[in-house]
């Protein structure tokens, strides 16, 4: 099947972070596809790919970069396509705060919809919830893996009771 999530990434050494996205997205049988497209050394690669992005017949595009991490905004400003920005700390990073800032603050009419550091699991998993907001199967996947996360909770909360913590709630 064709990919209908584009993982995009500054360099090589985002993909250890990155490869969360396509783990989760795997996990839902979503397809994608994962390539490295520069904002500052790529820049013609950065813009056909994010003009040529709809028509290939992604749904969304997640894209990761560290530093002065320009990517997500440049793409978000040359598709219509959702872009989900995924700051990396990376060996450029101050502290990450750079890359959060820089993929955060984006001006009025160009939204990037910014996870938090190092977050690429919870892009790969906003991006099922984009392609489950009109694919009913997928939006069933979702449901069932935050379906799983509540009984994780709910085992933590019966372990700490039966270890003698007191609630008064349940
Ligand atoms: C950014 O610079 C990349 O996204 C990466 O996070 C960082 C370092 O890149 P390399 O020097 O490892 O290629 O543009």
């Amino acid at each position: 099947m064709n990919p209908l999530v584009g993982i995009i990434m500054g360099s090589d050494s985002d993909l250890g972070i990155m490869q969360a996205a396509s783990e989760i997205l795997k996990q839902f049988d979503i397809p994608h596809e994962v390539t490295i497209v520069s904002a500052h050394r790529t820049p013609l690669r950065m813009v056909d790919y994010a003009q040529k992005a709809a028509e290939r017949g992604l749904k969304v595009i997640i894209a990761g970069a560290g530093g002065a991490a320009h990517l997500p905004g440049m793409v978000a400003s040359i598709t219509t396509l959702p872009v989900i920005g995924v700051p990396v700390k990376s060996s450029n990073s101050i502290d990450g705060w750079d890359s959060v800032l820089s993929i955060l603050q984006m001006p009025n009419g160009v939204p990037v919809a910014t996870v938090a550091l190092n977050a690429a699991k919870n892009a790969g998993i906003l991006a099922a919830q984009v392609i489950g907001s009109s694919d009913p199967a997928v939006a069933e996947k979702v449901r069932k893996y935050k379906e799983g996360l509540a009984s994780e909770v709910n085992s933590k909360v019966q372990n700490l009771r039966s270890q003698g913590w007191k609630n008064e709630f349940d």
